[in-house]
C-alpha cells in the first residue's frame, strides 16, 4: 500500500484507521473520502475529499488525481439500519462496491472489503462457526456481505484484481460511535457507564455475538493488507474475533471498574431477532494460519483501556463522569 484511498472515512472503523494509516503510511499518503463532510480531525488533519461511492466517475476522478493504489472501501449501511431501507441498503452497499471493484479492475489497484458476521444465518453451526460454511442470511445487510464476497472473490478469480476482506464480529471503538448496527450496545454501555453509572441494553441477557476492540481491528487490516498474496487461499473474506460476548459479561467487565454500574433491558425485537440470527462465537483459525491474525485485547484489558480512555476524554472536555 502507497497511496490509500478509504471510503467511508469519517464512520466507525475510518475514524481510527485513517489515524493508524496517516502515521504508518505518511500523512499525504493517505487520502480520507466520505459522502458528506463533518468537522472533525479526520477531515482536518491530513488529505481529505468529500466521496459519494455511487458515483463511479468522481471515484475514478479521485483515483487517478491522487494515483491511489489502495482502496480501503468501508462506505456501508449496517445490520439495524438497513431493515428500515432495504432498497437503499443494496444500493449504496452494492452499487458502491460495484464501482470500488471497476475501477480497481481498470486501474489495478488493491482492494479491501469489510464483511460482517451478518454473512451466516440462523441455519449455520452456531458456535465457532467455520471459516467455510453454510450462508443463508436474514436481513439484506448479510444478503448484501455475501454478495459483496462472491463479487470480490470473482473479480480476484476472473480479472485478477487484489481483493481482500475479514468478517467483522461486533467492533468495539474509542474514536467514533457506530450508527445502525445491532452490535452497537457493546459501545454504548461504556460511553454510559462513564456519563451516568447505568444502561438499558436493547439486546436481551444471555444473547452472545462475537466482539473485537478496535485497535485490534486496525491491526488486523493493515496486516492483511501487507501479505504476501501467495499465502492467502480464503480472501474474501475470513473469519476474525477475539471474544464471544454477552451483555451481562460486559457489564460485569464494566463493574469491576465502576462500583455499583449497573444495567437493565428493554428488548428491541428487531435487533434482538438480528443478532439471534447470528453465530455465538467464530473459529478464526484460517486467518490465524494464512496471515497470522493474533488479537491482543481480551474482556478485560479492553474494558480497562476503553474506560480510561472515556474518562481523559471526559475530563479534557471540562466534563465529569460518574463515581467523581
Ligand atoms: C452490525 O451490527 O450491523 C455491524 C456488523 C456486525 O457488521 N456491527
Amino acid at each position: 500500500m502507497k497511496r490509500i484511498l478509504i471510503t467511508g472515512a469519517l464512520g466507525q472503523i475510518g475514524t481510527e484507521l485513517t489515524q493508524r494509516l496517516r502515521k504508518d503510511y505518511g500523512i499525504d499518503k493517505v487520502i480520507a473520502s466520505n459522502r458528506t463532510e463533518k468537522a472533525g480531525a479526520v477531515a482536518k488533519e491530513g488529505l481529505y475529499e468529500n466521496l459519494d461511492v455511487l458515483d463511479g466517475a468522481a471515484l475514478h476522478r479521485m483515483v487517478k488525481r491522487h494515483r491511489v493504489d489502495t482502496v480501503i472501501h468501508l462506505a456501508s449501511i449496517l445490520s439495524a439500519k438497513g431493515e428500515e431501507m432495504p432498497q437503499k441498503l443494496w444500493e449504496v452497499n452494492m452499487q458502491g462496491l460495484y464501482n470500488v471493484l471497476e475501477v480497481s479492475r481498470q486501474e489495478e489497484l488493491k482492494v479491501f472489503f469489510p464483511s460482517s458476521i451478518a454473512v451466516f444465518g440462523a441455519q449455520t453451526p452456531r458456535t465457532m462457526t467455520p471459516q467455510v460454511t453454510l450462508q443463508r442470511p436474514g436481513t439484506i445487510y448479510g444478503v448484501s456481505k455475501v454478495s459483496g464476497e462472491l463479487l470480490c472473490d470473482y473479480y480476484h478469480t476472473r480479472f485478477g484484481v487484489d481483493t481482500r476482506g475479514v468478517r467483522f464480529p461486533g467492533l468495539i471503538s474509542k474514536e467514533a460511535m457506530p450508527g445502525g448496527g445491532t452490535t452497537d450496545y457493546a459501545v454504548h454501555i461504556y460511553h454510559e457507564a462513564v456519563s451516568r453509572g447505568a444502561y438499558t441494553s436493547y439486546i436481551a441477557r444471555g444473547t452472545r455475538m462475537d466482539m473485537l476492540y478496535m485497535p485490534d481491528a486496525i491491526q488486523g487490516v493493515v496486516q492483511l493488507m501487507e501479505t504476501d498474496p501467495d499465502r492467502l487461499h480464503h480472501r474474501n473474506a475470513y473469519n476474525i474475533t477475539a471474544m464471544s460476548l454477552s451483555p451481562e459479561e460486559i457489564a460485569a467487565a464494566i463493574r469491576k471498574r465502576i462500583e455499583g454500574f449497573e444495567i437493565t433491558y428493554e428488548v428491541d425485537p428487531v435487533r434482538q431477532a438480528i443478532a439471534d440470527s447470528w453465530p455465538d462465537s467464530l473459529d478464526d483459525s484460517v486467518a490465524r494460519e494464512e496471515w497470522g491474525w493474533n488479537p491482543k485485547f481480551g474482556l478485560d484489558e479492553m474494558t480497562g483501556d476503553m474506560l480510561e480512555f472515556l474518562k481523559n476524554k471526559k475530563m479534557s472536555e471540562g466534563e465529569g463522569f460518574f463515581g467523581v
